[in-house]
C-alpha cells in the first residue's frame, strides 16, 4: 500500500466521520444553501419566511436534492402545526409546494431542530419531538428539474385554537447540477457577480 493511498484512505475516514456526526445532528445537504429568519407562530396564524436565491444556471436534477431544516422549533401542541416548502421561480411562473408535516406529534411539545429530505430513513410520522432527520409527509421530488433561482418560502400554519410557538431560523440546502455557462462566465456565476461585471463592462465602453 503506497503512502499516497494511505493518505487518501485517512482523508476518506475523516470525511466519513464528519458525515456521521452531521447525520446524528440535523443534516443539511447540498452545494447551494440559504438561511431564513425565524418567526413567532401565533395561535391560529399562517406565517411565512422567504429565502431568495439568485443562483442562475443551477438546476435540481433527479434524486433527493432538497433539504429543509427548521432550527429551534418550539410549540406547546405539535399537532396544531402544518409546514410547507413553496418555490416561486424568479420572474414569476407557477409556484410548487410540498408539505413537510401536518397532524404529527399529538399533544407533544417539539423542542429542537428538524431536517427534512425525502431520502432520510425515518418518516416524520415517527417524529422525535427533540428533533432529528426525517422524510417529510410530501415528496420533495416535486422540485426536481427547477432552476434554483427564485423564492423559497417556509410556510408554517397553526391550525388549531390554543397553544402557540416559534422557530429560531431555517435553512435550505439544494444539491444542484449546473447548466453550461459560456467560457469566462463560469467563475462569476457562482459568486453572483455576473450582473456587476456587466455594469462595469458597459461603463468602460461608455
Ligand atoms: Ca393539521
Ligand atoms: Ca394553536
Amino acid at each position: 500500500m503506497t503512502a499516497s493511498l494511505l493518505r487518501r484512505l485517512a482523508t476518506a475516514a475523516v470525511v466519513l466521520s464528519a458525515s456521521a456526526s452531521l447525520a446524528s445532528a440535523q443534516t443539511l445537504l447540498g452545494d447551494v444553501t440559504g438561511n431564513g429568519s425565524g418567526r413567532a407562530i401565533a395561535d391560529l396564524s399562517t406565517t411565512t419566511s422567504t429565502i431568495t436565491l439568485a443562483n442562475a444556471g443551477f438546476v435540481l436534477g433527479a434524486g433527493n436534492n432538497v433539504t429543509v431544516r427548521i432550527n429551534g422549533l418550539s410549540h406547546t401542541f405539535m399537532n396544531d402545526l402544518a409546514a410547507f416548502l413553496v418555490y416561486t421561480p424568479t420572474g414569476g411562473g407557477p409556484s410548487i409546494e410540498a408539505v413537510l408535516f401536518d397532524n404529527v406529534g399529538g399533544n407533544g411539545d417539539p423542542h429542537g431542530s428538524f431536517s427534512f429530505n425525502s431520502g432520510f430513513g425515518t418518516s416524520i410520522g415517527s417524529i422525535n419531538l427533540a428533533g432529528g432527520d426525517f422524510a417529510p409527509l410530501g415528496s420533495l421530488a416535486v422540485f426536481n428539474g427547477v432552476s434554483v433561482a427564485g423564492d423559497w418560502t417556509l410556510r408554517v400554519e397553526d391550525q388549531v385554537g390554543a397553544d402557540a410557538g416559534s422557530y429560531q431560523s431555517w435553512d435550505i440546502g439544494l444539491a444542484t447540477t449546473t447548466t453550461t455557462p459560456e467560457p469566462g462566465t463560469w467563475a462569476l456565476m457562482g459568486s453572483g457577480l455576473l450582473g456587476l461585471a456587466g455594469v462595469a463592462h458597459r461603463r468602460r465602453k461608455a
